[in-house]
């Protein structure tokens, strides 16, 4: 089933050029503040291990009486719907192989938001997902319009909309320059925040009109953006500052293109964009979850080093990066592990809980991690928000 609309034809996105400190990359060339500890994403923080053997779906709908539970069969046992799954970004490397995961159940409907309609078909027929299992509908978060567009989109299929992961994201680690969205917002916050903070706005009410007993809004996060971890502290780190470049929008005309008014870093822009997303995703549960009932969750999936993330990296880096994480820090996992992961956190009954960020430990279980102080701080997740409102035009 594919739906591809007008827009996937349009100019995905402006660049312009801007002077900028150059930023050069050696593999792993970064110095390390004294004193920190090699340490995993499991390390050093609290964990409380999940059951995630059983997907005890039919536990939560004796509980739950709504159309989204089909009458009792024969055999007495009520079943659930097919639930459906808007993942940005699914065209590779994470989202692929969530939307993989999730398909192969057969108790999910994925909605891959894709910028290229053709690869995202390619990779789900290559990745062997059933063509009833899945529609592609072209999203380009690097602009709004195209935002707008795909939630009409989606609408249009009327489908029910029960899940909503945002996913998608760009790292430019070796830009000189900063490249800017079709709103003219620098790149990585642009698409890695901004779109999807639109895109998470405008799907909350379809959201809250879906009659499935668990209804989750899933922001990808990462453990780079924190620094109270060891891969948060490795340089550039993680820094909103007090948002004067974002309140500025971004643009590098009047304004800084880095959010704390600083000179263009992007795997700064990165990281930056990273601590949005866990900000972004603690805002919606204090304003939204016990209104809609809406489960709100963020999460590092674990070091998947073999995803297109990388691909603006230097050759060195792609190459010495995966056994560096697998034999070193040993904080690697596999696409297809950080898939089931996040499938996880879409699906399974035992991950409810709102406002969390899920990690999970080196047995595979997962545990509600600890956010950096930054991460974490709630006035300046409300000045975020704010000022994210009026940028994508919301306020
Ligand atoms: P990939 O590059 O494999 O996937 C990123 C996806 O985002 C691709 O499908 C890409 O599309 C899409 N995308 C990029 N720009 C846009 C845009 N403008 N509009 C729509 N889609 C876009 O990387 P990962 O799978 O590693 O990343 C997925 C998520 O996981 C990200 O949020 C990342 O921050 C997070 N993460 C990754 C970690 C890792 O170690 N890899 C660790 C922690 C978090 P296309 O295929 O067209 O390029
Ligand atoms: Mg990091 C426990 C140690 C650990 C973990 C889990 C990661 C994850 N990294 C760790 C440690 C280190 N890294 C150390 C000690 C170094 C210095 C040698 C180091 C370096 C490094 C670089 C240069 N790491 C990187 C980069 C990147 O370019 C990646 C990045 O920051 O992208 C934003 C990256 C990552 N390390 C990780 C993870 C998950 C990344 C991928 C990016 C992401 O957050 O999505």
């Amino acid at each position: 089933m594919a739906l591809q609309t007008a827009t996937s034809f349009l100019p995905s996105a402006l660049s312009a050029r801007k002077e900028g400190a150059a930023k050069d990359s050696a593999f792993l060339g970064v110095r390390l503040a004294d004193g920190l500890k090699l340490e995993t994403s499991a390390l050093g923080l609290r964990t409380k291990g999940v059951n995630t053997s059983s997907v005890a779906i039919r536990a939560q709908t004796t509980a739950v009486s709504s159309p989204s539970v089909t009458p009792a069969s024969p055999s007495g046992k009520k079943t659930l719907r097919k639930g459906t799954a808007v993942i940005t970004g699914a065209s590779s490397g994470l989202g692929l192989a969530t939307a993989k995961a999730l398909a192969e159940t057969g108790k999910w409907h994925v909605i891959m938001g894709c910028r290229d309609f053709l690869k995202a078909s390619r990779a789900a027929k290559a990745a062997g997902m059933d063509k009833d299992s899945y529609t592609v509908v072209h999203l380009d978060l690097a602009s709004l319009d195209s935002v707008r567009q795909f939630v009409k989109s989606v609408r249009q299929l009327e489908m029910p909309v029960d899940v909503v992961v945002c996913n998608a994201a760009v790292y430019q680690p070796t830009a000189k320059e900063p490249s800017f969205t079709a709103d003219g917002f620098e790149m990585s916050v642009g698409v890695n925040h901004l779109g999807h903070f639109l895109l998470a706005r405008e799907l909350l009410a379809d959201l809250q009109s879906s009659d499935y007993p668990s209804k989750r809004l899933i922001i990808v996060g990462s453990i780079t953006g924190n620094t109270n971890t060891l891969a948060g502290n490795v340089p550039p780190k993680a820094n909103l500052g007090d948002l004067r470049g974002l309140a500025g929008g971004l643009n590098g005309v009047g304004s800084s293109v880095m959010i704390d008014g600083g000179e263009f870093d992007g795997a700064k822009a990165y990281k930056d964009s990273k601590v949005c997303n866990m900000l972004t995703m603690q805002e919606f549960h204090r304003r939204y979850h016990e209104e809609t009932g809406v489960t709100f969750a963020s999460l590092y999936p674990g070091c998947i080093a073999t995803t297109g993330l990388f691909r603006e990296h230097i050759p060195l880096f792609r190459l010495l990066f995966p056994p560096f994480q697998k034999y070193i820090t040993k904080g690697y996992v596999s696409e297809e592990e950080a898939g089931k992961r996040l499938a996880q956190v879409v699906s399974d009954p035992s991950l409810t809980k709102s406002g969390v960020y899920w990690s999970w430990n080196k047995n595979s279980a997962s545990f509600e991690n600890q956010l950096s102080e930054e991460a974490s701080d709630a006035d300046k997740a409300k000045k975020l928000w704010e000022i994210s409102e009026k940028l994508v035009g919301l306020a």
